[in-house]
Protein backbone atom coordinates (compact mmCIF):
# COMPACT_ATOMS: atom_id res chain seq x y z
CA UNK A 1 0.00 0.00 0.00
CA UNK A 2 1.55 3.54 -0.72
CA UNK A 3 1.51 6.70 1.81
CA UNK A 4 -1.22 7.94 -0.33
CA UNK A 5 -3.39 5.33 -0.08
CA UNK A 6 -2.88 4.65 3.65
CA UNK A 7 -3.90 8.44 3.65
CA UNK A 8 -7.00 7.25 1.70
CA UNK A 9 -7.92 4.92 3.63
CA UNK A 10 -7.05 6.24 7.34
CA UNK A 11 -9.79 9.12 6.35
CA UNK A 12 -12.60 6.38 5.02
CA UNK A 13 -11.72 4.67 8.83
CA UNK A 14 -12.24 8.14 10.59
CA UNK A 15 -8.61 7.68 12.36
CA UNK A 16 -8.22 11.13 13.26
CA UNK A 17 -5.26 11.09 15.45
CA UNK A 18 -3.03 9.12 12.80
CA UNK A 19 -3.19 11.84 9.78
CA UNK A 20 -1.01 14.03 10.82
CA UNK A 21 1.65 11.99 10.65
CA UNK A 22 0.63 9.98 8.09
CA UNK A 23 0.22 13.20 5.59
CA UNK A 24 3.68 14.05 6.85
CA UNK A 25 4.95 10.82 5.89
CA UNK A 26 3.11 11.20 2.34
CA UNK A 27 4.81 14.48 1.72
CA UNK A 28 8.71 13.80 3.19
CA UNK A 29 8.13 10.66 0.43
CA UNK A 30 7.63 13.36 -2.34
CA UNK A 31 3.92 13.29 -2.83
CA UNK A 32 2.50 16.39 -3.97
CA UNK A 33 -0.29 18.19 -1.27
CA UNK A 34 -2.70 18.28 -4.22
CA UNK A 35 -2.59 14.63 -4.80
CA UNK A 36 -2.78 14.21 -1.11
CA UNK A 37 -5.77 16.33 -0.91
CA UNK A 38 -7.41 14.60 -3.85
CA UNK A 39 -7.08 11.53 -1.79
CA UNK A 40 -8.88 12.69 0.79
CA UNK A 41 -11.72 14.33 -1.01
CA UNK A 42 -12.03 10.61 -2.41
CA UNK A 43 -12.50 9.05 0.36
CA UNK A 44 -15.11 11.62 1.39
CA UNK A 45 -17.07 10.57 -1.84
CA UNK A 46 -16.42 6.94 -0.73
CA UNK A 47 -17.62 7.58 2.86
CA UNK A 48 -20.41 9.45 0.68
CA UNK A 49 -21.28 6.28 -0.66
CA UNK A 50 -21.50 4.14 1.78
CA UNK A 51 -23.74 6.45 3.66
CA UNK A 52 -26.26 6.14 0.58
CA UNK A 53 -25.94 2.32 0.87
CA UNK A 54 -26.74 2.37 3.97
CA UNK A 55 -23.25 0.80 4.90
CA UNK A 56 -22.13 3.62 7.36
CA UNK A 57 -24.03 6.17 9.05
CA UNK A 58 -23.67 9.80 10.75
CA UNK A 59 -21.22 9.02 13.17
CA UNK A 60 -18.81 7.03 10.80
CA UNK A 61 -19.02 10.24 8.16
CA UNK A 62 -18.53 12.43 11.21
CA UNK A 63 -15.53 10.89 11.97
CA UNK A 64 -14.03 11.02 8.43
CA UNK A 65 -14.92 14.61 8.62
CA UNK A 66 -12.69 15.02 11.39
CA UNK A 67 -9.39 13.17 10.01
CA UNK A 68 -9.79 15.07 6.65
CA UNK A 69 -9.65 17.99 8.70
CA UNK A 70 -6.48 16.65 10.77
CA UNK A 71 -4.65 15.79 7.29
CA UNK A 72 -5.72 19.43 5.83
CA UNK A 73 -3.94 20.96 8.60
CA UNK A 74 -0.70 19.75 7.77
CA UNK A 75 -1.13 20.19 4.37
CA UNK A 76 -1.93 24.06 4.89
CA UNK A 77 1.51 25.82 4.50
CA UNK A 78 1.86 23.16 1.71
CA UNK A 79 -1.10 24.41 -0.66
CA UNK A 80 -1.01 28.12 0.21
CA UNK A 81 1.27 30.42 -1.52
CA UNK A 82 1.75 34.11 0.50
CA UNK A 83 -0.05 36.45 -2.12
CA UNK A 84 1.18 40.01 -1.42
CA UNK A 85 -1.32 42.06 -3.33
CA UNK A 86 -4.59 42.52 -1.32
CA UNK A 87 -7.54 41.56 -3.39
CA UNK A 88 -10.30 43.01 -0.94
CA UNK A 89 -12.48 40.96 2.06
CA UNK A 90 -14.78 37.86 1.58
CA UNK A 91 -17.23 37.02 3.33
CA UNK A 92 -17.68 33.34 3.41
CA UNK A 93 -20.25 30.62 5.31
CA UNK A 94 -22.10 28.07 4.69
CA UNK A 95 -25.77 28.40 4.42
CA UNK A 96 -28.45 28.00 7.20
CA UNK A 97 -29.53 24.71 7.61
CA UNK A 98 -26.26 23.20 6.65
CA UNK A 99 -23.54 21.97 8.77
CA UNK A 100 -20.99 20.74 6.22
CA UNK A 101 -18.09 23.16 5.93
CA UNK A 102 -14.71 20.93 4.55
CA UNK A 103 -15.17 22.25 1.32
CA UNK A 104 -16.05 25.49 2.45
CA UNK A 105 -12.52 25.63 4.70
CA UNK A 106 -10.80 24.60 1.76
CA UNK A 107 -12.27 27.65 -0.09
CA UNK A 108 -11.35 30.03 2.68
CA UNK A 109 -7.96 28.95 2.43
CA UNK A 110 -7.53 29.09 -1.65
CA UNK A 111 -8.83 32.47 -1.39
CA UNK A 112 -7.04 34.17 1.51
CA UNK A 113 -3.69 32.55 -0.31
CA UNK A 114 -4.32 34.45 -3.60
CA UNK A 115 -5.04 37.84 -1.10
CA UNK A 116 -8.40 37.83 0.18
CA UNK A 117 -8.65 38.75 3.72
CA UNK A 118 -11.45 35.98 4.83
CA UNK A 119 -14.45 36.66 7.49
CA UNK A 120 -15.64 33.02 8.16
CA UNK A 121 -18.69 33.14 9.63
CA UNK A 122 -18.93 29.53 9.91
CA UNK A 123 -22.09 26.86 9.33
CA UNK A 124 -25.48 27.36 9.33
CA UNK A 125 -25.32 31.04 8.62
CA UNK A 126 -28.41 33.05 8.39
CA UNK A 127 -29.39 35.30 5.74
CA UNK A 128 -29.27 38.34 8.37
CA UNK A 129 -25.39 37.31 9.73
CA UNK A 130 -24.24 37.30 5.78
CA UNK A 131 -25.92 40.85 6.11
CA UNK A 132 -24.54 41.83 9.08
CA UNK A 133 -21.17 40.92 8.27
CA UNK A 134 -21.31 42.96 5.38
CA UNK A 135 -22.16 46.00 7.27
CA UNK A 136 -20.15 45.98 10.15
CA UNK A 137 -16.50 44.49 7.79
CA UNK A 138 -15.27 47.62 5.84
CA UNK A 139 -14.47 46.91 2.35
CA UNK A 140 -16.31 43.92 1.41
CA UNK A 141 -16.30 43.03 -1.98
CA UNK A 142 -17.10 39.22 -2.01
CA UNK A 143 -19.88 36.75 -0.55
CA UNK A 144 -18.91 33.28 -1.15
CA UNK A 145 -22.15 31.18 0.25
CA UNK A 146 -21.24 27.13 0.38
CA UNK A 147 -23.99 24.56 0.69
CA UNK A 148 -24.01 20.93 0.02
CA UNK A 149 -27.23 19.69 0.70
CA UNK A 150 -30.39 19.68 -2.10
CA UNK A 151 -32.53 20.77 0.91
CA UNK A 152 -30.44 23.42 1.89
CA UNK A 153 -30.74 25.30 -1.96
CA UNK A 154 -33.43 26.75 -0.96
CA UNK A 155 -32.00 28.57 1.59
CA UNK A 156 -28.73 29.52 -0.73
CA UNK A 157 -31.48 30.96 -3.06
CA UNK A 158 -33.44 32.74 -0.88
CA UNK A 159 -29.64 34.39 0.82
CA UNK A 160 -28.40 35.51 -2.89
CA UNK A 161 -31.82 36.98 -3.36
CA UNK A 162 -31.65 39.03 -0.42
CA UNK A 163 -28.15 40.20 -0.73
CA UNK A 164 -28.66 41.25 -4.29
CA UNK A 165 -31.87 43.18 -3.43
CA UNK A 166 -31.11 44.43 0.20
CA UNK A 167 -29.51 47.67 -1.29
CA UNK A 168 -26.42 47.11 0.32
CA UNK A 169 -23.67 47.37 -2.72
CA UNK A 170 -19.69 47.27 -3.24
CA UNK A 171 -20.14 43.14 -3.45
CA UNK A 172 -19.90 40.29 -5.46
CA UNK A 173 -21.87 37.22 -4.66
CA UNK A 174 -20.13 33.67 -5.28
CA UNK A 175 -21.77 30.32 -4.99
CA UNK A 176 -20.55 26.84 -4.42
CA UNK A 177 -21.11 23.01 -2.92
CA UNK A 178 -21.27 19.82 -4.51
CA UNK A 179 -25.40 20.19 -5.84
CA UNK A 180 -24.20 23.92 -7.09
CA UNK A 181 -24.27 24.30 -11.00
CA UNK A 182 -23.34 26.92 -13.25
CA UNK A 183 -26.65 26.66 -14.21
CA UNK A 184 -28.46 27.22 -10.84
CA UNK A 185 -25.99 30.05 -9.70
CA UNK A 186 -27.26 31.95 -12.62
CA UNK A 187 -30.95 31.29 -12.33
CA UNK A 188 -30.56 32.37 -8.36
CA UNK A 189 -28.71 35.74 -9.55
CA UNK A 190 -25.40 35.02 -7.93
CA UNK A 191 -22.58 36.63 -10.06
CA UNK A 192 -20.51 33.74 -9.87
CA UNK A 193 -19.89 29.84 -9.49
CA UNK A 194 -16.85 27.79 -9.39
CA UNK A 195 -17.09 23.66 -8.61
CA UNK A 196 -13.87 23.39 -6.58
CA UNK A 197 -12.00 25.34 -4.26
CA UNK A 198 -9.00 26.03 -6.94
CA UNK A 199 -11.67 27.26 -9.22
CA UNK A 200 -13.26 29.23 -6.81
CA UNK A 201 -9.61 31.02 -6.23
CA UNK A 202 -9.95 32.00 -9.80
CA UNK A 203 -13.35 33.11 -10.07
CA UNK A 204 -13.11 35.46 -6.99
CA UNK A 205 -10.09 37.04 -8.35
CA UNK A 206 -11.86 37.51 -11.76
CA UNK A 207 -15.21 38.53 -9.84
CA UNK A 208 -13.26 41.38 -8.23
CA UNK A 209 -10.93 42.78 -10.87
CO1 LIG B 1 -23.40 14.80 5.10
N1 LIG B 1 -24.32 14.54 3.41
N2 LIG B 1 -25.11 14.89 6.00
N3 LIG B 1 -22.32 14.96 6.67
N4 LIG B 1 -21.86 14.36 4.02
C1 LIG B 1 -23.42 14.50 2.17
C2 LIG B 1 -23.28 15.89 1.58
C3 LIG B 1 -24.25 13.50 1.24
C4 LIG B 1 -24.00 13.73 -0.26
C5 LIG B 1 -23.95 12.05 1.66
C6 LIG B 1 -24.75 11.05 0.84
O1 LIG B 1 -25.94 10.86 1.11
N5 LIG B 1 -24.14 10.43 -0.14
C7 LIG B 1 -25.72 13.82 1.70
C8 LIG B 1 -26.43 14.94 0.96
C9 LIG B 1 -27.47 14.41 0.00
C10 LIG B 1 -28.14 15.51 -0.70
O2 LIG B 1 -28.49 16.52 -0.18
N6 LIG B 1 -28.34 15.28 -1.99
C11 LIG B 1 -25.51 14.15 3.17
C12 LIG B 1 -26.52 14.06 4.15
C13 LIG B 1 -27.86 13.47 3.71
C14 LIG B 1 -26.32 14.48 5.49
C15 LIG B 1 -27.35 14.47 6.64
C16 LIG B 1 -28.76 14.95 6.26
C17 LIG B 1 -27.35 13.05 7.22
C18 LIG B 1 -28.37 12.82 8.32
O3 LIG B 1 -28.34 13.46 9.34
N7 LIG B 1 -29.24 11.88 8.06
C19 LIG B 1 -26.68 15.42 7.65
C20 LIG B 1 -27.09 16.88 7.45
C21 LIG B 1 -26.58 17.78 8.54
C22 LIG B 1 -26.74 19.23 8.17
O4 LIG B 1 -25.93 19.77 7.46
N8 LIG B 1 -27.84 19.84 8.61
C23 LIG B 1 -25.23 15.26 7.28
C24 LIG B 1 -24.20 15.41 8.21
C25 LIG B 1 -22.85 15.25 7.91
C26 LIG B 1 -21.76 15.31 8.97
C27 LIG B 1 -21.98 16.47 9.96
C28 LIG B 1 -21.73 14.00 9.73
C29 LIG B 1 -20.47 15.43 8.07
C30 LIG B 1 -19.99 16.89 7.84
C31 LIG B 1 -18.88 17.30 8.80
C32 LIG B 1 -18.22 18.55 8.37
O5 LIG B 1 -18.36 19.06 7.27
N9 LIG B 1 -17.47 19.11 9.30
C33 LIG B 1 -20.97 14.92 6.73
C34 LIG B 1 -20.10 14.51 5.67
C35 LIG B 1 -18.65 14.39 6.00
C36 LIG B 1 -20.58 14.24 4.37
C37 LIG B 1 -19.78 13.73 3.15
C38 LIG B 1 -19.49 12.24 3.40
C39 LIG B 1 -18.51 14.44 2.83
C40 LIG B 1 -18.63 15.96 2.61
C41 LIG B 1 -17.28 16.54 2.37
O6 LIG B 1 -16.67 17.11 3.26
N10 LIG B 1 -16.71 16.34 1.15
C42 LIG B 1 -20.83 13.98 1.98
C43 LIG B 1 -20.69 12.98 0.84
C44 LIG B 1 -19.97 13.56 -0.35
O7 LIG B 1 -19.58 14.70 -0.39
N11 LIG B 1 -19.85 12.77 -1.38
C45 LIG B 1 -22.10 14.14 2.72
C46 LIG B 1 -15.35 16.77 0.82
C47 LIG B 1 -15.34 18.25 0.44
C48 LIG B 1 -13.94 18.69 0.08
O8 LIG B 1 -16.16 18.39 -0.69
O9 LIG B 1 -17.78 19.95 0.50
O10 LIG B 1 -18.24 19.09 -1.86
P1 LIG B 1 -17.29 19.54 -0.82
O11 LIG B 1 -16.47 20.78 -1.38
C49 LIG B 1 -15.92 20.79 -2.68
C50 LIG B 1 -16.84 21.45 -3.73
O12 LIG B 1 -18.21 21.20 -3.51
C51 LIG B 1 -16.42 22.88 -3.73
O13 LIG B 1 -15.05 22.88 -3.32
C52 LIG B 1 -14.73 21.69 -2.61
C53 LIG B 1 -13.57 20.93 -3.29
O14 LIG B 1 -12.54 21.67 -3.65
N12 LIG B 1 -17.12 23.87 -2.89
C54 LIG B 1 -17.20 25.17 -3.29
C55 LIG B 1 -17.68 23.75 -1.68
N13 LIG B 1 -18.15 24.94 -1.27
C56 LIG B 1 -17.86 25.82 -2.23
C57 LIG B 1 -18.11 27.21 -2.32
C58 LIG B 1 -17.68 27.88 -3.48
C59 LIG B 1 -17.04 27.20 -4.50
C60 LIG B 1 -16.78 25.84 -4.43
O15 LIG B 1 -17.87 29.18 -3.66
C61 LIG B 1 -18.49 29.95 -2.66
Amino acid sequence: MTKIDEVKAKVEAGKAKLLPGLVQEALDEGNSAGDILQSMIDSMGIVGDKFSAGEVFVPEMLMAAKAMAKGVDVLKPHLTGTSTSSLGTCVIGTVQGDLHDIGKNLVTMMLESVGFKMIDLGVDVSTEKFMNAIKENENVNLVACSGLLTTTMSAMKETVHALKTCGLTGFKVMVGGAPVTQEMADEIGADGFAPDAGGAAVKAKELVK
